[in-house]
């Protein structure tokens, strides 16, 4: 016997991720239900071997589902995302608003899978935003071992984050460098981001910082640990697929490299690609479709006593988003639904 699951937001990026997902990792689905708004409604989306056509997400009745995993925008969550918990169906929601209430837990299995027990506050699980998804996949073993006061991350995301039209207009733009007789103005982002980098994810705070940099502090802290300290400067850059970080850790008590290196190597979800040589680490192009957080240039930041630097990727749209979300249904059918 497996569960009755449905997408919210089947058309999108993520969406049709997290049906890729579910059946590539063989989810114990019995049943399964795509939805969509209004101007996607009729769209088909693929589920394994199956075509599927979606749904009304307005007039959806989620009685008698056991979870929806929700990728449509705040806006949406907040419409119905209650309305589905309350017919008693729990909600993995992909969107921020739910991240920082005190009542919705914030889950990355590999790193605090025990937080799954807090769901039923409000039937609603919330899962962290890609950045801080894969930062804290790396965090943690280390953190265990030597207990981190201090990051300091520079993130380098893809488009794909900020959805198919940015997708399209870096496609676009990346051309019209090429034919300059077609000029492709920005749209999506405040200036080009062919051939450029873009240091603005999200909105602007009083503080100067973005809200993409406030939700890496925040979400780190309640996923990891509220005593770790983290600064992040959150950069756009033209690549389709794929999130890059910078990382360097100060940590309470000195951690060797090739220590270091030996507890990344043995972590759930990291899969550790470190030589000092050409080719010797990951990039980008190499995560995509992959369900691994990618480590590499695991080195000692000689600046500090206890410090060390590092270098991870991670596909964005998988463990960033779709795969976590795959991995907490999961997790909440192995620890708490125990059908399938
Ligand atoms: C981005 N993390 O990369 C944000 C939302 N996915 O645009």
């Amino acid at each position: 016997m497996g569960y009755r699951v449905v997408i919210a937001g089947a058309t999108g990026n993520v969406g049709r991720e997290m049906l890729n997902i579910l059946a590539e990792r063989q989810f114990p689905v019995d049943e399964i239900a795509v939805l969509a708004s209004r101007k996607s409604l009729g769209t088909e989306v693929t589920f394994g071997d199956k075509t599927l056509t979606t749904q009304d997400l307005d007039t959806f009745d989620f009685a008698g589902w056991d979870m929806a995993l929700f990728a449509v925008g705040s806006d949406a969550t907040k419409k119905y995302a209650p309305k589905a918990a309350a017919a008693g169906c729990v909600v993995i929601d992909n969107s921020s608003l739910y991240r920082y209430d005190h009542d919705v837990p914030l889950i990355v299995p590999e790193v605090n899978p025990q937080a799954v027990h807090g769901y039923a506050k409000k039937n609603i699980i919330a899962n962290p935003n890609c950045s801080t998804a894969q930062m804290v996949v790396a965090l943690k073993p280390l953190h265990d071992r030597a207990k981190i006061k201090r990051v300091v991350v520079s993130t380098y995301q893809s488009v794909s984050g900020s959805g198919k039209d940015a997708i399209d207009e870096l496609w676009d733009q990346t051309k019209a460098v090429y034919n300059p007789t077609q000029d492709v103005p920005p749209s999506v982002y405040t200036k080009q981001i062919a051939f450029n980098v873009i240091p603005h994810i999200d909105v602007f705070l009083d503080d100067g910082s973005t809200k993409e940099e406030w939700k890496m502090v925040a979400e780190t802290k309640k996923i990891v640990d509220p005593s770790i300290k983290v600064t992040a400067t959150c950069v756009r850059v033209p690549v389709f697929v794929g999130h890059s970080e910078a990382i360097n850790i100060e940590f309470e008590d000195f951690l060797d490299e090739d220590e270091a290196r030996d507890i990344l190597r043995e972590a759930p979800g990291i899969m550790v690609i470190d030589k000092r040589e050409d080719g010797g680490y990951v990039t980008p192009v190499e995560c995509v479709g992959d369900f691994a957080t990618f480590i590499s240039r695991i080195r000692q930041d000689s600046t500090l006593d206890n410090g060390l630097n590092l270098w991870c990727v991670s596909d964005n749209l998988r463990k960033g988003a779709a795969l976590n979300a795959v991995q907490i249904a999961e997790l909440l059918g192995r620890e708490v639904l125990k059908k399938g």
